[in-house]
């Protein structure tokens, strides 16, 4: 049982409101209740966020690609260094680093992660003995960590637009479609160890790596679930899909391929007014991932666009970077108050907009993930976090400012407890395995740059 002073429930907020949690699911809410001994109890309770998009290993980079080398630096330049740090990454540094990232998150506030895995060989391209070798380290690290999985195992083939071959870091992630098929057999059956809310989809990294024919054969072993995409994150990528495949990569998609409501297009960056319209209009779930998009220079999502066209979305911490969800969340927002030169832009109408990124992510960050969450609600997922409204950043704020508060002026350390479906993880503001994972890190960083 949970008991908190105020929750967010979907008809709005109530307060002393007591949960009842059986198999990782909300069995009851029960409003204006009277807390019993031996509660968890909490101040404020909030659907907790699904991080839609995360490539796990990128985190032991941080810090190491902020260098201006002479000459023009730019997202390919970036990858380049990606790539070369790829050389040396052994299995159970994968999986250290996954366990690090995944820590953070439940930290953070996110229930559940959805793992974008496209290094999937090993240096050089022979693939392990296990031929899902590094999805058992991605599923051992959210074992470890209790954090909710939706694992994405990426078809990679080609090393750019045009069918050109792979090189170079590259080959550790080249499987064509039926290996890739086998691939997602394997992942699939370890999957069957973890949890029952974990979710294995599929994604096509890119257009540039992949071609239609390929496309066409992989997306039937999705089945039902989703299917993640990087889309025009970057104008060079519009420009090399458009040179090759005559339209736009939104463009492209939007009429050769079944997108709807299990799709995520991660960035959805460069697309004109009818891209955006058309792909908001599908269904598909954006994967906004504010923080990365600016460090890699990727520029500002058409969000006016979007909301004006009813458009799902979901945030992510992709290159994690840094993993902030009250960072991720104002940075979205900052990116259109820089661009439009205007305030409060990100609402429809008229309204709070903390409260309407909030409930927005946790929606679309659940539905892009596969999981029944993102409401705190009676046979949804528990996927829920407390956060401390005693907090100075808090302290003045009531109902929907909360999430004004938490958006644009807390810092992540509000949050007190975080369940994965009712996998209690975060209490105090400690992750429980912080002991065990955290020295695991700093052993698997230190190993990874001393091979390099
Ligand atoms: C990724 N990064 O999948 O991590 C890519 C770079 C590639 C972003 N799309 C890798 N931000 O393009 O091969
Ligand atoms: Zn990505």
């Amino acid at each position: 049982m949970i008991f908190a002073r105020q929750a967010l429930l979907p008809d709005g907020w109530a307060g002393d409101v007591r949960i009842t949690l059986t198999g990782g699911r909300i069995a009851g809410v029960e409003k204006g209740a009277q807390a019993a001994a031996g509660d968890v109890r909490v101040d404020v309770l909030l659907p907790a966020l699904s991080n839609l998009h995360s490539h796990a290993f990128q985190r032991a980079m941080a810090g190491m690609t902020e260098y201006r080398a002479k000459g023009r630096e730019s997202f390919w330049t970036w990858r380049e260094l990606m790539y070369r740090f790829l050389d040396r990454l052994t299995p159970g540094q994968m999986q250290a680093i996954a366990a690090q990232v995944y820590l953070e998150m439940q930290e953070a506030g996110y229930a559940a992660v959805g793992e974008f895995h496209y290094v999937h060989h090993q240096p050089g391209g022979a693939p392990y003995a296990d031929i899902a070798e590094l999805s058992a380290r991605i599923m051992a690290a959210a074992a470890e960590t209790g954090i909710g999985l939706t694992h994405l195992p990426v078809l990679y083939s080609y090393g750019g637009a045009g069918q050109m071959a792979l090189a170079g870091g590259q080959l550790r992630f080249g499987n064509d479609v039926s290996r890739f098929a086998r691939l997602l057999e394997a992942a699939r059956a370890a999957a069957k160890a973890l949890p029952t809310d974990t979710v294995v989809g599929i994604a096509p990294h890119s257009l540039r790596a992949t071609c239609p024919e390929d496309l066409a054969r992989a997306l039937p072993l999705a089945g039902a679930a989703p299917v993640h995409i990087h889309v025009a994150e970057q104008p060079k990528e519009v420009e090399d899909i458009s040179a090759w495949l005559g339209a736009r990569p939104v463009e492209w998609l939007l009429a050769h391929a079944p997108v709807d409501g299990r799709w995520c297009p991660i960035h959805a960056t460069h697309m004109t007014p009818e891209e955006t319209a058309g792909l908001a209009r599908s269904g598909a779930v954006a994967g906004l991932c504010p923080i990365t998009e600016a460090n890699l220079g990727d520029g500002p999502f058409n969000g006016p666009g979007w909301i004006a066209a009813d458009g799902a979305f979901g945030l992510g911490s992709d290159s994690n970077v840094r993993i902030s969800l009250t960072e991720e969340l104002r940075t979205l927002e900052y990116s259109q108050r820089l661009r439009d030169v205007e305030r409060n832009v990100l609402v429809p109408g008229e309204g709070s907009v903390g409260a309407f990124l909030y409930k927005g992510a946790a929606a679309g960050g659940a539905r892009a993930l596969g999981r029944d969450a993102g409401r705190v609600e009676a046979g949804r997922l528990a996927d829920l976090v407390a956060v401390d409204g005693g907090h100075p950043a808090l302290c003045a704020l009531t109902g929907d400012q909360l999430l004004d508060g938490l958006c644009f002026a807390a810092p992540d350390g509000v949050v007190t407890d975080l369940w994965s479906a009712g996998r209690h993880q975060v209490r105090g503001g400690r992750h429980v395995a912080r002991e065990r994972v955290v020295p695991a890190y700093r052993k698997a960083v230190a190993e990874l740059l001393a091979s390099v």
